[in-house]
């Protein structure tokens, strides 16, 4: 059954991977599922075909037959459960590797996100300058955390896992700030999700899509 999701027409990162289509590429590839793109302009999103898939009018989007799913931690976990590559066999270790992909999207993720939309949104604001170092160390909080429980691991719980992909590309937002550098057991961590096949090839089908010439 063929798979496609959706993807930004013209991602406003302009291919640098942060698109969550990326994340959804990377699970697709590491499980060996090939996959269609549908592109979306951002009127599209919001327009009802694209509503009756995700209810907030967001990419990325993700069909099979009749089944319909929005929400990348979900639309993994599906990919997760359905294919071998993702989720140990462990119930036990599984249900952890589901934790963290938990723990990625609503634990790291907000901080981060706050971040990015202090750094786009506010920076007119008279008190961004005061603002932005808070919003920084609710960050790091997050990070000092997340690093002393990796120590000197190289995924989060034994092999590879969900709960990884979600955490590398949550973090991986952060590495324009710099923030990331402080803590070089997490650095180390994102660059070896990104340099797992997968991950290349996930990150080159975007850049792809937003590096190619305008059609005229
Ligand atoms: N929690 C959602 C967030 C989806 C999301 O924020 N998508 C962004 C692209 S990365 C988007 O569509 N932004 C455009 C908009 O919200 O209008 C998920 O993980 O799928």
């Amino acid at each position: 059954m063929t798979i496609t999701i959706t993807a930004f027409e013209k991602s406003p990162d302009g291919g640098k991977g942060l698109a969550r289509d990326t994340r959804v590429r990377w699970a697709l590839e590491e499980v060996g599922q090939p996959y269609a793109v549908r592109l979306v302009s951002f009127r599209a999103m919001k327009e009802p075909a694209h509503l009756a898939l995700h209810p907030f009018g967001q990419i990325p989007t993700y069909e099979e037959g009749d089944l319909a799913l929005f929400e990348t931690g979900s639309i993994v976990l599906h990919l997760a459960e359905r294919h071998a590559g993702l989720l140990p066999r462990d119930a036990n270790a599984r249900a952890r590797a589901i934790t963290w992909m938990f723990a990625a999207v609503n634990t790291v993720e907000p901080p981060i996100l706050d971040l990015s939309a202090a750094r786009v949104m506010e920076r007119d604001k008279s008190w961004y300058e005061d603002r932005l170092p808070l919003v920084m160390d609710r960050v790091r909080g997050r990070l000092n955390q997340l690093s002393a429980r990796m120590g000197d691991a190289d995924w989060l719980d034994g092999a590879f896992s969900a709960g990884d992909l979600m955490m590398v590309s949550v973090l991986l937002r952060l590495r324009a700030s710099g923030i990331l550098d402080e803590y070089p057991n997490l650095a180390a961590y994102v660059a070896r999700g990104e340099a797992r096949p997968a991950y290349q090839r996930a990150f080159e089908a975007q850049l792809a899509v937003n590096t190619a010439p305008p059609k005229g």
